[in-house]
């Protein structure tokens, strides 16, 4: 697999906010997946569970599924916390461990703290964690369960989109404002924990794109955490790019552009673009 492209939180089905970006859909999408030879979609890549959207999602992710199938690209789909699927990935190991792929929702006690139904995703996760969080495969459908709670919750429902219920409250706005200042360190919390030889971690969830060298306290071995942001307004979206047809590992971080009505990768920056050491276990 030459080239694996990484994206996330595509949340197909919910409706587009007007914002002069193309519609998230299989054709605005093509040219991402006709860049790579795998896609590994890190979660939240259509919103499955919400009541509204559902069809929409269902039918929106069975094309962009049937297109990449068509287009000859291998495709991965990793659970996030809305399209959790117990029979579906929690995570991927890339090169033997050197690099670890997953949604991000587990890494926080508070998965979502800017949404109404927070306080139920909170409790059902610590109670969740308390049956069973010894284990990477543990910890994660810990996090699903959990993730599950918010769409059996009428609030979920009722208060406007989250969107505009974060514009309506500056105290939510202060709440994600800190939840994304911690959200690397506890990725890296997270490696600490569950994959402290992996080189690499990458996830999405937060809609905060970037790539960060942090540990999970000052004193804690520096972790690199990448993030691929989100394809809903107003977070840019932007895609990992592995390439491993050489001896070395070449990970880069893309910004995601649209033109003429669809979805490409920018072009290569070499401030994020790393290199990753194969570990003598991958055989390839
Ligand atoms: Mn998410």
């Amino acid at each position: 697999m030459p080239r694996t492209l990484i994206l996330s939180d595509l949340h197909l089905g919910l409706p587009d906010v007007p914002c002069g970006r193309p519609p998230r859909t299989p054709e605005t999408l093509a040219p991402l997946f006709q860049a790579s030879d795998r896609v590994i979609l890190n979660g939240d890549t259509a919103d499955i569970h919400h009541r509204y959207h559902r069809d929409q999602a269902l039918k929106l992710l069975d094309a962009t599924l049937n297109l990449a199938a068509r287009s000859g690209v291998s495709v991965t789909c990793i659970n996030g916390n809305h399209d959790y699927d117990p029979a579906q990935l929690d995570f991927v190991d890339l090169f033997d461990g050197a690099i670890v792929v997953t949604h991000g929702h587990a890494f926080s006690d508070s998965m979502l703290p800017w949404t109404p139904a927070h306080k139920i995703i909170s409790r059902t996760l610590f109670a969740a964690r308390e049956r069973n969080e010894k284990t990477l495969e543990g910890f994660l459908s810990a996090a699903g369960e959990a993730s599950m709670s918010q769409w059996n919750e009428p609030v979920t429902y009722t208060e406007p989109t989250a969107l505009i219920s974060i514009g309506l409250n500056p105290f939510r706005v202060a709440k994600v404002v800190a939840w994304w200042r911690k959200y690397p360190r506890e990725a890296a919390h997270f490696i600490d924990r569950f994959r402290p030889a992996a080189q690499l971690l990458v996830c999405g969830h937060s809609h905060r794109a970037g790539s960060w060298m942090t540990g999970a306290t000052p004193s804690s071995t520096r972790r690199h955490v990448i993030n691929t942001g989100g394809f809903t307004f107003p977070s840019s979206p932007r895609a990992v790019m592995i390439d491993d047809s050489s001896k070395e590992i070449t990970v880069e971080l893309r910004a995601i552009r649209h033109r003429g009505g669809r979805y490409e990768l920018a072009a290569r920056e070499s401030a994020s673009c790393w290199r990753i050491q194969r570990p003598a276990s991958d055989t390839r």
